[in-house]
């Protein structure tokens, strides 16, 4: 019987700068999920790639003094680029998908057309403030304190001839599909985007969908100067790898719909309004499933490259095992949420789970098999009473571990398996077989207790192949499994290892850290690259500075503003004694509660300005300096004892 085909995605990520931990945690959660499909019989694609047009890419060439395609293929190709770090972290993608390949650049053009042709798009002028990391325009109004509302960012205006998509034309029937209840998961994501792009003032807007301002990107082909929207050139990477469109490869009407496209959250907008619509517009099928992913914010609630080395994949994968890392990246996180990333966390969830229950249940067994039997246990067992709850728990877990696997919550169904780990350590400690070995009448006991034991290893170790592969395979080896039993039939029968499986104490598969040690050299490493500090300013005269009002706050209550990823709203105490409001766009960098009661500055005497429907009257002042290339950004906070209304001069 031929096979039920899964198809799965990563976004295409950005070669725009070397990939960090959360692009490898969307990557490996991907590939866990296609490990668990494979593993459960299914004929997997797995498709991911690199997104390289667009300004960005341009601009940084440039800066670097290369073309955009050796910018490029520095990143994607060159040493420790994305191909290297896929093949470190054991990513089982089936295809690499690279927009600047010549099928894909090709099969765009003639989507471009396709949509031409049918009247979806059509000629205009666009106009707008424009961020360039973003390839985004912007209305004054969804600005955030004039800066671009996703990334902060500088805008600038900008004005276009440009082509258009129509995407007001597919608006109900993109909240169809949304309220449909299966496309988009997590739920939660639904009505966001309902509410935020759909049901808000003006409703969905026409989507301008090439650029003429800068040139690396699909040309389209019968408008010379254009250049096709990055995110259109992008999204169709998804049809495009299987040959839609082109002859590069001919699986297309196997794999299409893909069954779930993983993003992060921040790109959910793209792929659940935009994508669908454009997609309805060339007539084809729809994916089943979009499925939005959390963030890892990193140490301090802030999420950024800048830690350096801490947040290197490369770095962690080398120290601690890529196995332990990918386990510590969906064992520690909910993938629909946001999930804190620290080395401590890190050190303890590998020497808790793995050098602790699995690496000791491992370790003890094997060497017990070793002791008392020579590593090859007698056909004469005879069961206990101990036994009934560890088999019954066998018995249920794969079932369990798949309920959790099919929802995509990997942390669940790894907190399945653990629980059953632990059940066995603790059913060790039950049948005490040192003691049962003092006793030659009791071997056929003792023979079975680690029969059992063996038994947990081996359906635990087989439900755990999708996260630490390489790993499992050692544990098969070390407790005498053949392949076959280690497959998904036989995770849900009991007594499939062959009795006289020949059981061998290997090397310990998970070293204990010392976590004081190597929390103090993980702190050495901490050094982030600094990019060169913005050009000075030209001289002002000292009037100019006079007139800026600066004065010392406090903050009264913070929130976050309904609606928006970046702002958040501060009631702030002026010393006035009339409370001030001021709205500022660092929601990335600050979790709303840990700023209340802080001392913080502001400029008082800028005119307001209501953003998100709320008037700003001011601007916090905060400290911003590239590092690695990011934006790394911190409030400008004083001593709690300066009073408010203090004059800053
Ligand atoms: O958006 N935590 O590319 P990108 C978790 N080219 N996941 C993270 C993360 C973090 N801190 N940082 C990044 C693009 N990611 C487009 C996509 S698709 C047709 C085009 C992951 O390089 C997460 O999955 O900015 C996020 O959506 C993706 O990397 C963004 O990668």
């Amino acid at each position: 019987m031929e096979k039920p085909t899964f198809y799965i995605t990563t976004p295409i990520y950005y070669p725009s700068a070397k990939l960090h931990i959360g692009h490898a945690y969307c990557t490996v959660a991907s590939d866990a999920i296609a490990r668990y499909k494979r593993l459960c019989g299914y004929d997997v694609m797995f498709l991911t790639g690199t997104d390289e047009h667009g300004q960005k890419i341009e601009d940084k060439a440039k800066a670097a003094g290369v073309t955009p395609q050796q910018f490029v293929d520095k990143i994607v190709t060159g040493e420790k680029g994305v191909l290297d770090l896929w093949k470190l972290m054991n990513i089982s993608n089936d295809r690499f998908i690279r927009t600047t390949d010549d099928y894909h650049v090709r099969s765009i053009q003639r989507i471009f057309r396709k949509m031409y042709d049918n009247g979806d798009i059509y000629k205009g002028k666009y106009s707008g403030m424009y961020c360039t990391p973003c390839e985004s325009f912007w209305t004054e109004s969804q600005l955030v304190n004039g800066r671009c509302p996703d990334c902060g960012g500088e805008v600038k205006y900008a004005e276009e001839e440009a082509y258009f998509f129509r995407l007001s034309k597919y608006a109900d029937r993109v909240r169809e599909l949304l309220l449909g209840g299966e496309f988009l998961e997590p739920a939660s994501r639904v009505n966001e985007m309902v509410h935020n792009f759909l049901d808000c003032e003006g409703g969905l807007q026409d989507l301008c969908v090439s650029r003429t301002s800068f040139t690396w990107g699909v040309p389209v082909d019968f408008d010379p100067g254009h250049v096709v929207y990055v995110w259109i050139d992008a999204l169709f990477n998804y049809t495009t790898a299987l040959g839609y469109e082109n002859d590069a490869y001919h699986d297309f009407d196997r794999y299409w719909p893909a069954d779930v496209h993983i993003v992060g959250k921040e790109i959910v907008r793209f792929h659940s309004i935009i994508w669908p619509a454009m997609l309805m517009s060339v007539g084809l099928p729809l994916p089943k499933k979009v499925y939005g992913h959390g963030w890892l914010i990193m140490d301090g609630g802030k999420m950024s490259k800048s830690k350096g080395n801490v947040v290197d994949p490369y770095m962690l994968a080398e120290r601690y095992g890529v196995d332990a890392l990918r386990f510590f990246l969906l064992r520690s996180f909910p993938f629909g949420s946001d999930g804190s990333f620290s080395n401590e966390l890190l050190i303890s969830t590998i020497n808790t789970d793995l050098a602790n229950d699995l690496g000791n249940l491992l370790s003890r067994t094997t060497a017990m098999a070793g002791k008392y039997f020579g590593g090859t246990l007698p056909e004469a067992q005879e069961a206990g009473p101990e036994d009934a709850e560890l088999l019954e728990m066998l018995a249920a877990l794969r079932g369990r571990y798949a309920a959790q696997m099919e929802k995509f919550q990997m942390q669940n169904a790894l907190a399945e398996v653990f629980r059953v780990i632990s059940r066995a350590n603790k059913y060790i400690d039950e049948t005490a077989p040192w003691v049962l070995a003092k006793d030659e009448a009791k071997k056929p006991r003792l023979a079975r207790v680690l029969y059992n034991l063996l038994e947990s290893l081996r359906i635990c170790g087989t439900l755990l192949r999708p996260f630490m592969p390489e790993s499992m395979e050692k544990l098969a080896a070390q407790i005498g499994a053949p392949e076959a039993a280690m497959s998904w039939e036989a995770a849900e029968q009991y007594g499939v290892l062959p009795a006289a499986a020949s059981v061998t104490k290997g090397e310990n598969l998970f070293p204990r850290i010392d976590m004081e040690k190597e929390l103090a050299a993980l702190e050495e490493l901490k050094k982030p690259e600094t990019d060169p500090i913005e050009p000075f300013k030209e001289n002002i005269v000292f009037d100019d500075f006079e007139k800026c009002d600066f004065r010392v706050c406090r903050v009264l209550k913070c929130e976050a503003v309904k609606k928006s990823q970046k702002l958040l709203r501060f009631e702030l105490d002026d010393g006035s004694g009339v409370t001030r409001q001021i709205l500022s766009g660092i929601a990335m960098h600050y979790k709303p509660e840990e700023l209340v009661g802080k001392t913080v500055a502001a400029i008082v005497n800028l005119p307001p300005r209501k953003m998100m429907g709320l008037e700003s009257c001011g601007m916090l002042l905060s400290a911003v300096r590239m590092v690695n290339g990011k934006e790394e950004l911190h409030l400008v906070m004083l001593d709690d004892a300066v009073p408010t209304g203090s004059v800053l001069c």
